[in-house]
């Protein structure tokens, strides 16, 4: 069985990030996803409108996905690898190089992202909303 992990935030799930899974999902046959827990995203100096639980059921609910673990920090992807025996690692190419330093020990795969959708220009949306109603 060939093994693909993937990180991130996934807050305010949107076709990005479905596109990203489903590309990610061909390289393999099972994928793991390292969702950034809510102390994490502190570190990355993000704030998600949803918290970790909410996170993990809306991404549970994607058929591509196959596997949830809770990324704490940035140096984990390479035990993680190791641990679940991952064959290939995919990021979006906003993160193009970021992760060379795992091409020792696993595949990488950076996927173009999907142009004009971000869960920041959706919470920017839903604001402007609010705040006309
Ligand atoms: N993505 C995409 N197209 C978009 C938006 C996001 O392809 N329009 C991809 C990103 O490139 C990333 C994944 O979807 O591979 C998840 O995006 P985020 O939740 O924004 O993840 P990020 O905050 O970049 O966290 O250790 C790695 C980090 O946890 C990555």
């Amino acid at each position: 069985m060939k093994k693909v992990i993937t990180y991130g935030t996934f807050d305010l799930l949107h076709y990005g990030h479905l596109e990203l899974l489903r590309r990610a999902k061909e390289h393999g046959d099972y994928l793991v996803v390292g969702l950034s827990s809510d102390e994490f995203n502190k570190a990355k100096g993000k704030t998600s409108y949803f918290d970790y639980e909410k996170r993990k059921e809306m991404l549970s609910a994607i058929t591509y996905v196959d596997e949830i673990i809770s990324e704490n920090d940035w140096n984990q992807k390479e035990k993680d690898i190791e641990l679940h025996n991952i064959n290939v690692f995919v990021m979006g190419n906003d993160w193009q190089g970021e992760f060379d330093n795992l091409a020792s020990i696993c595949e990488l795969v950076y996927l173009p992202r999907t142009p004009n959708i971000s869960s920041t220009a959706i919470k920017d949306i839903h604001k402007n909303v609010n705040d006309r109603s």
